[in-house]
């Protein structure tokens, strides 16, 4: 039976120029942000080729016209700088546009990439070559002009703006759900001032702007099937100019807890140190020639900087009503906070033992 969402993606790829007979579509849970479908097409000549159809979330996105403008630039950019690597390549409208906006949807398309994506990961090779990807990813765009970029989401990784936010939203308490966060709050805001130190010091004009991926978790590489190897790395909605800190902290945020960021048994929280070398062995392989030796310093920091960060959007959303993130559930920004402040708890414990390890890999590959 043609579904509605069938119809609506055959009508999407139809805009797209896609060739050949509609054979199936799935709907890819991945992502808190956006809606992604893969569909997939019967050629005349009997061959199957596959599509990503993307429904952008202009909640979030308020201009999603400047956010495939930059994914155009940077992806240009990248496969200029390494034609031999797999890249995604935005399919474009007769218009000649990678985009079409409706009224009921912000669509673009772009190639399936056959491949394998992790959302926990304790094989060490994979975590490393993670952090290598996510390293040659922003070493490849060094030279790429910061001015050329738009900020889709502008103070994205402002923590102190972040926190102004939620404490606005906390004094207004629309949705009558303070009461029961107040431990959550508490810890958050006992760690501000720590939290809030890579946004400080980006102000004082102690480290440099980069451009940087903004949304490192690890299922954003994608790795070959059956085996070690990184394809390419994906969702570039946020490509923008940031802190090395921020790519770091957050890959760590996500691949470095032994649970998914959504767990409720937070007796299972905390930071795999195995994953947490392995990454930044990886990362530092790529990065640290080039790193000054004040971002290799802030790397650690930026573990605990960018989970506290994340547990005050999600509180955010929560206290909002969770206008922003997908939930499953009523509670789900909720179970996603608390998840995170365990985690900011293991990373503070930690922290000493982590910048060792970061000191030791940047010697190493200096
Ligand atoms: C969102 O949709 P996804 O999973 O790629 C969010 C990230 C958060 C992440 C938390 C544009 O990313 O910033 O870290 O959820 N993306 C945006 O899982 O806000
Ligand atoms: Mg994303």
């Amino acid at each position: 039976m043609e579904t509605d969402t069938q119809k609506k993606l055959q009508e999407i790829c139809d805009i797209f120029c896609i060739s050949g007979k509609f054979k199936s579509y799935e709907e890819i849970k991945l992502g808190n942000i956006n809606r992604t479908y893969k569909v997939t097409f019967i050629e005349d000549d009997g061959r199957e080729e596959s599509y990503i159809v993307q429904a952008v979330n202009t909640y979030v996105f308020k201009n999603p016209v400047q956010v495939m403008e930059n994914i155009d630039k940077v992806t240009e950019h990248l496969r200029n700088k390494r034609p031999e690597r797999t890249t995604l390549k935005f399919y474009r409208t007769k218009e000649g546009k990678t985009y079409y906006f409706e009224n009921d949807g912000f669509w673009r398309l772009f190639n399936y990439i056959t491949s394998t994506t992790y959302n926990v990961c304790d094989d060490l090779m994979v975590v490393y070559n993670a952090g290598k990807e996510f390293g040659e990813f922003q070493m490849s765009l060094s030279d790429f002009d910061v001015s050329e970029l738009y900020d889709t989401i502008p103070d994205f990784h402002n923590t102190r703006k972040r926190y102004e936010t939620m404490i606005k939203h906390i004094e207004a308490d629309s949705c009558g759900k303070v009461e029961e966060v107040r431990e959550e709050i508490e810890y958050l805001l006992a760690v501000q001032d720590k939290a809030c130190e890579l946004t400080d010091m980006l102000e004082r004009g102690e480290l440099p702007l980069r451009v940087t991926h903004n949304d490192t978790k690890i299922n954003n590489v994608l790795f070959e099937k059956d085996s070690q190897n990184p394809l390419v790395v994906i969702d570039l909605d946020t490509v923008m100019p940031g802190l090395v800190g921020h790519d770091f902290g957050d890959a760590i945020r996500f691949a470095g807890n032994y649970v998914e960021e959504d767990c409720k048994d937070l007796e299972k929280v905390g930071v795999n140190m195995e994953v947490f070398r392995a990454f930044a062995e990886g990362f530092l392989s790529a990065t640290a020639k080039v790193l000054t030796d004040r971002e290799i310093e802030t790397l650690a920091q930026g573990c605990f900087v960018l989970t506290c960060e994340q547990a005050v959007r999600f509180l955010d959303d929560y206290i909002q009503g969770s206008p922003y993130f997908k939930i499953n559930y009523p509670e789900h920004n909720l179970v996603r906070t608390k998840c995170q402040v365990a985690l900011a708890k293991d990373i503070e414990r930690r922290m000493e033992e982590m910048n060792q390890i970061v000191l030791e890999s940047a010697k190493e590959f200096r």
